[in-house]
């Protein structure tokens, strides 16, 4: 089951300047930072609520570490925006393994290492309407 939005992923070319928006604008302030190098993303993630199954629901600036990641990719591409969104779960692995046997693209065998150690894959755009979407299973409710 998919129980709640875990995160909107957001492309920026200034992970500072962005997370100033954020708060001068809503008052959202960064809940962690990290950079991810398999993903060469430096990250911001704001959290914004919880949720009905004990989550919560984040903004997930991304940066660009590095000129040849998905993210700077896109950027060159389309310039600043949403990138991608993310369902929470409790068993991204079910989730990937079920979603892929409906035919849509699940793009990592295995997931991999997302924010605050959470678990991740991906769904390919082009098999979801247009939408990038991330699975994700936090940390806290690993098994
Ligand atoms: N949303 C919607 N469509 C997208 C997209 C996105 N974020 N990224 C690419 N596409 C579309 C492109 O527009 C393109 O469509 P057209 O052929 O119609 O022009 C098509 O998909 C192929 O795009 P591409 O630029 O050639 O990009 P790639 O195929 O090299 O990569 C993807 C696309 C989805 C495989 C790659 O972005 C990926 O592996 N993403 C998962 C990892 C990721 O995004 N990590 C960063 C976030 C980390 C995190 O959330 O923690
Ligand atoms: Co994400």
């Amino acid at each position: 089951m998919l129980t709640r939005i875990d995160h909107i992923g957001i492309a920026c070319f200034d992970l500072d300047k962005t997370v100033d928006f954020y708060r001068a604008t809503y008052g959202f302030e960064v809940f962690h930072t990290e950079v991810n190098e398999e993903q060469g993303v430096r990250e911001a993630m704001l959290r914004i609520n919880g949720t009905d199954d004990g989550g919560a629901s984040y903004l997930q600036l991304l940066e660009p570490t590095r000129d040849d990641s998905t993210v700077a990719k896109w950027l060159a591409k389309n310039g600043e925006g949403v990138h991608h969104i993310a369902f929470g779960t409790a068993d991204v692995d079910g989730e990937a393994e079920a979603i892929r046997n409906k035919g849509v693209r699940v793009l990592y065998d295995e997931p991999r290492t997302g924010s605050m150690g959470s678990r991740i894959t991906f769904l390919h755009p082009k098999d979801c309407h247009g939408v990038l979407t991330e699975l994700v299973t936090s940390a806290s409710s690993h098994h």
